[in-house]
Formats: C-alpha cells, sequence, structure tokens
C-alpha cells in the first residue's frame, strides 16, 4: 500500500478555520424566520421540511448530539416503531422497516435517527449543538426570539457562571424540546399561558389527538412534538414515533403559512 500523506496545516491555521467558519454563520443566522428549539425527531422533522422550501431555519439543541429520544425505541431497545400512516415518511426518508402487524411498522432506530439527521442537515437546515435554551424574546405579546446560552455555562452554577446569554431573533420560535416543553415553559413562568400537563398512556388516541393538536399556541411560538402533549394534556403513546415525524411537518406547513402573511 502507497504511504498516505495528507496536506500540509499548521496548528493555527485549523483553529483559525474553526473560529472563522464558525462566526461567520453564527453573525448570519442570528436573524432568521424560523428558530426550532430541540433535535429531537419532531424538531428535526421541521427543520428538514422548513430548510427543504427555502425557509431560513435554526435548529438549537443543548446537547452535542442531535436525536433526542429516537436512537431508542423504549427501554434501553434500539428498535423504534411507527404506525401507519408515517411509514410514508421512513419511505421517504429511505429507512427500512418491517410490518410487524397490519399497519405497525419495526425499524432500527440508529439508522433511522441517523437518515433524519442527514436529510435535515442535507435541507440546508442550520445548527447549533451545546446551546440551550435560556429564555423568549417577547416583544408585544409576540414571541420574537429565543434566548440562549452554552450549554456548559448553563449548567453551571450562576455563583460560578454568571455569563449573560445572547439573543437570536426570529419571526417565528417552534418549541420542540419533548416533555419538557421547555419554550412554552417560559411564557408559563410570566402568566402568560398554562400548560396542562402531559396526559396518561393511551396509545390509541395519543398521536391522531398530538397531531390535530400542532399549532401556533400564543402569538409567534408554534408547538409540537411532545410538548404538545405537555401544553395541552394529552395521552402520551410510549415508544412510538410516527405522530414526533408527523407533527413536525405539521408544525413546519403551520410555519409556512404563517411566515406568508
Ligand atoms: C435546547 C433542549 C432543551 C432546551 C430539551 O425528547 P425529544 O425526542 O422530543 P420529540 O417531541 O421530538 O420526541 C419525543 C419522543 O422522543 C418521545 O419522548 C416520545 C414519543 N415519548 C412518548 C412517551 O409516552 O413518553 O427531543 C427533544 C430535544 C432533545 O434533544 C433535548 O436535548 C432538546 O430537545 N432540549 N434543547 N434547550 N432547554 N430542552
Amino acid at each position: 500500500m502507497n504511504p498516505i500523506e495528507f496536506s500540509p496545516a499548521s496548528e493555527s491555521l485549523i483553529t483559525k478555520a474553526i473560529i472563522a467558519e464558525f462566526a461567520q454563520e453564527l453573525e448570519h443566522y442570528v436573524e432568521t424566520e424560523v428558530v426550532i428549539v430541540g433535535g429531537g425527531p419532531s424538531g428535526l422533522m421541521a427543520s428538514k421540511e422548513l430548510a427543504s422550501r427555502g425557509v431560513k431555519v435554526l435548529l438549537i439543541e443543548r446537547n452535542n448530539y442531535l436525536g433526542g429520544g429516537f436512537w431508542l425505541g423504549g427501554f434501553l431497545m434500539n428498535k423504534l416503531t411507527v404506525r401507519a400512516p408515517a411509514e410514508l415518511i421512513l419511505d421517504e426518508l429511505g429507512v427500512p422497516y418491517k410490518e410487524y402487524s397490519s399497519g405497525l411498522y419495526v425499524a432500527d432506530a440508529p439508522h433511522a435517527c441517523s437518515r433524519l439527521i442527514a436529510a435535515t442537515c442535507d435541507a440546508g437546515a442550520k445548527i447549533l449543538n451545546m446551546v440551550s435554551l435560556d429564555d423568549v424574546v417577547l416583544h408585544n405579546e409576540k414571541v420574537c426570539g429565543v434566548v440562549v446560552n452554552w450549554t456548559a455555562v448553563s449548567s453551571l452554577p450562576r455563583g460560578i457562571a454568571a455569563i449573560d446569554p445572547v439573543s437570536l431573533e426570529s419571526k417565528l420560535v417552534i418549541d420542540a424540546t419533548g416533555h419538557d416543553a421547555a419554550v412554552v415553559k417560559k411564557l408559563e413562568e410570566r402568566g402568560l399561558l398554562k400548560a396542562k400537563g402531559q396526559g396518561a398512556m393511551w396509545v390509541e388516541k395519543s398521536e391522531d389527538l398530538l397531531v390535530a393538536h400542532v399549532s401556533e399556541l400564543y402569538p409567534g411560538l408554534i408547538v409540537t412534538g411532545m410538548a404538545v402533549s405537555t401544553a395541552y394534556g394529552l395521552p402520551r403513546m410510549g415508544p412510538t414515533f410516527g405522530a414526533m415525524l408527523i407533527a413536525g411537518k405539521r408544525a413546519a406547513e403551520i410555519a409556512i403559512e404563517k411566515l406568508k402573511r
């Protein structure tokens, strides 16, 4: 085998490449059309749909990895399920699956999750990981952006890291933070709305209800994924993900309608 010779580069050149590209991109995304908070299945799906339709979208994720609960099916077992008609989204993403029983499909969670992440990046959505929601920007009773900090900073006690966050402006914000409904909670803390809290398990009812409730919960704030259950008090569905994928698409459709007005 011929020896492989990498092109020359100094240590400082590598550092400069990272700083220059990151700073330029961040500056560009300080004002966007849509900020999506949470990179689980619903947030990724919403980001992919919006970006593929030419919307300027920024996805914020507090972890270093994307995917949220989509890497595992449930109970630490990495097979995920979707119920019809959500297998059509697996088709769109090119995820192989098996029909376990009529209308119930099983796929490898790592395969499905990595395909969804790749599709989101390919569509042109920009991602800020290791960044946590700190607050919302509110102008005249409308959500106009998010206040964020590095997750490493927000996880430290204020006595050690009293470092102010920064703001990112957007026409719309989508809360895709799962059970936490972190953006919704910021409005609740101020008495602007009241989240009902997630209901108990009832698979048969849960997914249809969740998709039907994806909506603009407060001016400028759309909720999707499990945040919808928390906001509206809907039953949970356990480890089945069809509603997350379809709710992400639905959130993107609502956002596009709002952006047109
Ligand atoms: C930045 C944040 C913050 C924050 C959270 O939990 P997720 O996978 O959310 P969904 O709604 O897309 O999917 C829910 C699904 O995974 C699930 O849990 C189901 C179907 N449960 C049913 C049941 O009955 O239990 O992803 C949310 C993402 C995660 O990656 C978080 O790290 C991120 O949001 N996140 N990012 N700032 N404050 N809070």
